[in-house]
């Protein structure tokens, strides 16, 4: 028999040892075990901040062929070849090595053909490079009955077994439904159901990365990467639930953000040429009863593509005044930020990046020049503390023009001379490293950089947009998902990329409303708008020179149809709030596939076209054209249609109709919900009633209040009220009071009545 390896222990670190490798295993929490083996890379994590590991009890126990490491949730085995195998603390199987070797998907190509075929702008996947020295690959069991989600925005469906992925992030103004490897953002997170018990394995390591879950062989998946330290973490948990509550314990949470930044916005690149294009989009946004919080301001804004420059000209010299002016109003203004600084002597920008050493650059040490919009760009190394601080200063410059939030684009970095060498200089927590290395943290630690100078130079909770980012990055910003087309498909697509979105970690997500490339139409602006009503960014963005897609754009039934869905959304904004809160404290996010919520139920594994709002509120958009009427699967209970209450059995295939103008929508039996009231922005000014809706005949729920822009709830101020109803008997209890004014009247509405409670401030209690 092998001789296993030696073991040593340094507190929560096993390291274990052969003649040929080095594994150490170390517990951070319970449910977390981080595996890592040195490839000689230096640096630390940009997904994990701070410390994360907690005193926690293990054992390690010696078998004849194998040692068992444990915790209260994990149990870890290794044998003599230092294979690693995963189960939970009923020992079933979560994650385990295979044994066997690869056996690599024949593509039918020769190299030479390979390069014919790629000239002609097809994608030849699999290209992993095992004659790179620095090559390493995981190879794990997949079992007949498992299930993989996660992985950040990539296109396709839910469940990502059968395909594979790179990790590189990437400017795609096309990408596919369907087997597209490359997009905007790396998230190398997978959470998994192996014959129903779940897991999560993240593998932090920024080089680039090939996921295959299946593909080339259907009992095995692997991740590999092109160079870095082996360097995983295999995560427990009970329940699907739990394991994102683990993971964004390790990577972070997204932040409560303002409360506005849940509203309407609206943009289009080429709107902010003038204050004119940008005034008329306000007038007729008001003009048509509308609500709506921000107009976002692209690219056309700023002079000559220079950043944190603005075109004053065309803002009638002052464009501070009209920033202010909306902003009185109660309307915000989203300003772009793009991270390339166009290369121009005499630019207060460039000039201060090129004296302080700012810039990345080549191996001769001259400074790096590629091409964006404004032609010859130079590119900020945002892996130095020094560069992110002066960026940061440098977002000072809109947000003291009043602008409410900041939009970083093209940071993946992308570039229209060819992708940036791999060796060119970028820093790594300040050492020189390389744009190899660097490539899929710098969208990250430009939105970080960005974050951190707008929470200094405002106070307020900072609102970021990112199109490219890594695992971690949710705690800095919200993201977009980039440039999809007005296209059927991508409508359908926008519900497995956000739901895997959330589950990776990423709550703070939405995607262009109505297609940004290509012509929309009238029906699937109005489908995009019902589908995407509950996502948490909620953006109608287009290309320029693409057809007019603004909520009026085609007239009638088109235009009350979209009001409709946007005044619905208002009402909703409280229930999003609150999930919010909850988010911030347990990673769950609000938009999520019914798996989060039913993964015991074998029907709803595969589920691309429905999706869940927190644990209640079931959504069936439709996402084909012409189609008047669906099948929805409704999960275990009992389910109340929202438009006129009638009931249904869960775990069965329903028909429902659905005429242009409605959105299947199914609240779960005993729940309440708060309804925000009509309104067409969201004010500043505190709500002094709120009312809750009913499903059901009983139900408690906890709802969360506080001045929605800045960090005194993290002070105490904030109200938690306890609403509880048990058929007429409702009662509604200030749990936590913090925040002033609290409501003064609440409202109740069950099945046949409505009861009205007012606060009674020498009792501070609702009667
Ligand atoms: O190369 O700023 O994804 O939202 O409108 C295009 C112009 C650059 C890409 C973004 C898109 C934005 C556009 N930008």
């Amino acid at each position: 028999m092998a001789k296993l390896p030696t073991y040593q222990q340094d507190h929560q670190t096993i390291i274990f040892k052969n003649s040929a490798r080095e594994i150490q295993l170390t517990i951070i929490t319970p449910e977390i075990i981080r595996v890592y083996e040195n490839h000689s890379e230096s640096g630390t994590s940009y997904a994990i901040e701070g410390d994360k590991q907690k005193p926690t009890d293990y054992r390690i126990i010696q078998k004849p062929d194998h040692y068992e490491i444990s915790t209260s949730a994990l149990t870890i085995k290794m044998d003599a070849a230092m294979h690693l195998d995963a189960y939970d603390s009923n020992n079933h199987p979560l994650i385990i090595d295979y044994r066997g070797s690869r056996t690599p998907l024949d593509r039918g190509i020769d190299e030479e053909h390979k390069k014919f075929v790629q000239e002609e702008g097809h994608n030849v996947p699999g290209a992993d490079d095992q004659n790179n020295p620095h090559y390493f690959q995981v190879v794990k069991d997949l079992a007949a009955d498992e299930q993989i989600y996660g992985l950040g925005d990539k296109t396709g469906y839910m469940n990502k077994r059968g395909y594979e992925y790179d990790d590189w992030n990437t400017d795609n103004p096309a990408p596919h439904l369907e087997n597209f490897t490359r997009l905007y953002k790396s998230i190398p997170v997978i959470i998994g159901l192996k014959a129903g018990h779940p897991y999560g394995l993240f593998f932090d390591n920024p080089y680039r990365s090939h996921f295959d879950f299946g593909k080339e062989n259907p009992d095995y998946y692997f991740y590999s990467a092109e160079d870095g330290n082996l360097n995983y973490y295999l995560i427990g948990g009970k329940t699907l639930k739990a394991v994102v509550t683990n993971y964004t314990y390790l990577t972070g949470r997204t932040p409560l953000p303002q409360k506005w930044t849940l509203g309407y916005q609206q943009s289009r690149w080429g709107y902010s040429a003038s204050q004119k294009m940008v005034q008329g989009i306000v007038d007729k946004m008001q003009q048509s009863d509308l609500p709506f919080d921000a107009i976002h301001l692209d690219i056309d804004y700023m002079q000559g593509y220079r950043v944190f420059t603005w075109d004053d000209a065309a803002y009638a010299g002052n464009p501070k005044k009209f920033v202010t002016n909306l902003k009185n109003q109660g309307k915000k203004i989203v300003a772009i930020i793009d991270p390339g600084v166009k290369k121009d002597p005499g630019y207060k920008i460039y000039d201060q990046g090129i004296q302080n050493d700012y810039f990345v650059k080549d191996l001769q040490g001259k400074v790096y020049v590629n091409q964006v919009w404004p032609g010859d760009a130079v590119f900020p190394d945002f892996g130095r503390t020094a560069v992110q601080d002066w960026w940061g200063k440098n977002d000072q410059f809109l947000t003291d023009m009043g602008v409410a939030g900041i939009w970083n684009d093209m940071n993946e970095p992308a570039s229209f001379q060819g992708e940036i060498p791999q060796d060119i200089v970028f820093s790594d927590h300040g050492r020189p490293s390389t744009h190899k290395k660097m490539h899929n943290v710098y969208g990250h630690n430009m939105a970080k950089a960005t974050y951190e100078g707008v929470k200094r130079a405002t106070g307020r909770r900072p609102f970021v947009i990112t199109r490219a980012a890594y695992s971690g990055t949710q705690k800095y910003s919200t993201v977009w998902t980039g440039d999809n087309h007005s296209i059927w498909p991508h409508l359908q697509l926008l519900i497995p990329q956000l739901c895997n979105l959330g589950m990776s970690g990423f709550t703070f997500a939405g995607t262009d409303i109505g297609g940004f490339g290509s012509d929309t139409t009238p029906e699937l602006l109005t489908r995009w708008i019902e589908a995407a009503i509950f996502s948490p960014l909620l953006r109608n963005h287009s290309a320029m020179g693409t057809r007019a897609q603004e909520p009026w754009a085609f007239g009638e039934p088109t235009l009350s149809i979209y009001r409709k869905f946007l005044k619905l959304r208002y009402r909703f904004i409280p229930y999003l709030y609150d999930l919010f809160a909850r988010e911030s404290k347990n990673g769950l996010p609000l938009m999520r596939p019914l798996v989060l919520n039913d993964e015991n139920d074998p029907r709803v594994r595969n589920i691309n076209d429905q999706y869940m709002v927190g644990d209640s509120v079931l959504v069936a958009p439709i996402v084909q054209p012409s189609q008047r009427k669906r099948l929805v699967y409704l999960p275990a209970g009992k389910w109340l249609d929202f438009w006129n209450h009638q009931e249904y059995d869960g775990q069965q295939d329903i028909v429902v109709d659905a005429p242009l103008d409605k959105l299947p929508l199914f609240i779960k039996k005993e729940t309440i919900l708060p309804w925000g009231p009509e309104v067409n922005q969201i004010s500043e000014t505190p709500d002094t009633t709120m009312t809750f809706n009913v499903y059901g005949d009983s139900g408690s729920y906890h709802h969360y209040q506080d001045n929605g822009l800045d960090f005194k709830y993290q002070q105490g101020e904030f109200n938690d009220y306890l609403i509880n109803v048990d058929h007429d008997q409702v009662s509604v209890k200030l749990v936590h009071q913090g925040f002033q004014p609290v409501y003064q009247h609440v409202t109740v509405n069950l099945k046949n009545q409505s009861i009205t409670l007012d606060y009674h401030s020498d009792t501070e209690d609702y009667k």
